[in-house]
């Protein structure tokens, strides 16, 4: 049986997941890898992050690798296009998903510790993030010029686009507030009729609930100092295993 090595809070994971909802595939368990964020986890996935699909123990990293890989098994229902025009459209919305609003809302997340942060920060902390965020804002409103304008990315129907961007906008909606920036302006209210309207659809508010409940985890592993000292017990780890290398 197929094993996804995934995280409720995993913008990546979950867009796997809102695929694998989708397409109603029953026989891929969903696992916290062993030893997760530990010098172990990386020997055994050296890119050190999730999604990972485990086919028998053959490792599948990525996520649009691995959702291109169900879409080849699991071809019935399709999440992409009727037409090769149709595909290369949802693949720039997926893409845009991940590269420009994923990608740079993780990375904003990292350096800023706006995770843990429900009100604005007082200040950004440097210009690092604030190229990052000014990267988020200008590729929703690159999205904006996109998206369809029937309650879904595109072609009328749940598709790899929507997988990727259902995920992203949640990450848009926790870390840019926390930072200070508001994202909203009329230049993204198609995004913005959009994120409200594909809320309502049974497999983008599925994983909803599941990242909902990952950040309130977060939260409360930051709260409590939990996440402090597992980052430092995995620190350390790290560097015994370099020692030893
Ligand atoms: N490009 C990767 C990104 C995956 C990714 O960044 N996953 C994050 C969670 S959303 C992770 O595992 N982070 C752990 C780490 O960076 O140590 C993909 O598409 O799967």
């Amino acid at each position: 049986m197929m094993k996804l090595y995934t995280a409720d809070l995993s913008a990546y994971s979950a867009r796997v997941r809102m695929q694998i909802y989708a397409k109603g595939i029953k026989d891929i368990i969903f696992e916290l890898p062993e030893h997760w964020g530990m010098p172990k986890f990386r020997e055994r996935f050296p890119i050190g992050r999730v999604p990972v699909l485990d086919i028998d123990g053959d490792l599948i990293p990525e996520s649009e690798v691995i959702a291109e890989y169900l879409e080849e098994i699991y071809p019935e229902p399709s999440l992409k296009g009727i037409t090769p025009r149709e595909t290369a459209h949802i693949r720039t919305l997926a893409r845009i998903g991940d590269i420009y609003i994923m990608n740079s809302t993780f990375m904003l997340s990292r350096l800023t510790g706006a995770l843990g942060r429900q009100t604005p920060a007082a200040a950004r902390d440097n210009s690092v993030t604030d190229q990052l965020a000014g990267e988020v804002v200008r590729n929703l409103k690159a999205l904006d010029k996109f998206l369809g304008t029937d309650g879904f990315a595109c072609c009328g129907r749940i598709t790899l686009a929507d997988c990727a961007l259902v995920p992203g906008l949640f990450w848009v909606e926790t870390i840019l507030p926390a930072v200070g920036v508001d994202w909203q302006s009329p230049a993204v209210a198609n995004v913005a009729a959009y994120w409200a309207a594909i809320q309502k659809n049974e497999h983008a508010a599925k994983v909803l609930i599941e990242l909902r409940r990952g950040l309130d985890e977060r939260r409360e592993m930051i709260r409590s100092g939990a996440l402090e000292r597992f980052r430092a017990a995995a620190a350390a780890a790290q560097k015994e295993a370099d020692a030893q290398k």
